[in-house]
């Protein structure tokens, strides 16, 4: 790796020739315009590197850049993925969930071993819920919702037991918990100043559920300029037909919102 230039200049460049080939080139194979010879020679070693981390994903190849990837792993709960919690207070099934725990493991411990910058969320409100719209309090009309106490405490109030991570994807001391009032991660947190000064412009995503707070996550990401890779098998959703739909509608329209890979492609390009 070269060290004569800022890993976010040369962030930049690898991304500028890998992206945006020349016409009628294979991405990363031609050498692109470069306003500046020093950095491009600098950066030779970088993308050659850089270069073989092509993930194999749809609708086409994601070209992944560790040291400029952060994994996201969303809402792993226990509010969501164990008895008695806010998924199961809105009559769902949580062991629906659960088939994303093991491959989302496996995901964060091979981006742990190569450096890859982790973030974990969670869902939730303030003890004094001064952060909970009257509209979210609302939804769903329950007898026990947002704020009320269950058996792993108060329902997806920050400090309580549900609002735990499970402890089989319990963050390790220095990753970032990004604690959200909302289903996005993005609104009302301070995520992207985390990510934006880190260099990061590329999301592997984890998490549930699919439809709700991985997809409004991944869109707000969109919009924001990240490119977001969501690890299929590691992400869940209470209802098939919405998992299903959740995944397509990131990778439709030639990834209008991102891109879609099985975990096995990822951890392939970290071995
Ligand atoms: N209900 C549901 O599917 N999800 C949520 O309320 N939050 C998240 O997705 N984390």
């Amino acid at each position: 790796m070269p060290t004569c230039v800022g890993m976010t200049k040369e962030h930049n460049l690898a991304r500028f020739l890998l992206l945006s080939p020349a016409e009628g080139s294979t991405a990363g194979s031609d050498r692109a315009y470069c306003p500046d010879p020093e950095l491009l020679c600098a950066s030779a070693g970088f993308i050659a590197y850089e270069a073989g981390m092509q993930i194999d994903a749809q609708p086409y190849p994601f070209a992944f850049i560790p040291s400029a990837a952060a994994l996201v792993i969303i809402d792993m709960q226990r509010d969501f993925l164990e008895p008695g919690g806010f998924g199961a207070a809105l009559g769902n099934d949580v062991a629906r969930l659960r088939t994303a725990i093991e491959p989302t493991g496996r995901v964060l411990r091979a981006c742990r071993d190569a450096g890859v910058m982790v973030v974990h969320t969670r869902e939730g409100h303030r003890p004094d819920l001064a952060d909970l719209a009257p509209a979210k309090k609302a939804r769903g009309n329950l007898a026990v919702g947002i704020g009320d106490a269950g058996p792993m405490g108060r329902i997806l109030v920050r400090g309580e037991e549900g609002h735990d991570i499970i402890p089989e994807l319990a963050p390790a001391p220095g990753e970032p918990v990004v604690d959200k009032p909302g289903k996005g991660a993005f609104y009302a947190t301070d995520l992207e100043a985390m990510l934006r000064s880190r260099g990061i412009t590329q999301l592997l995503v984890c998490g549930v559920t699919t439809e709700v707070c991985v997809n409004t996550t991944v869109r707000e990401a969109n919009d924001r300029g990240f490119d977001c890779l969501v690890l299929e098998d590691c992400t869940g959703s209470y209802f098939p037909e919405f998992q299903a739909a959740g995944i397509a509608m990131i990778k439709a329209q030639g990834g209008i919102f991102g891109w879609v890979a099985p975990s096995d492609a990822l951890l392939a390009a970290l071995a």
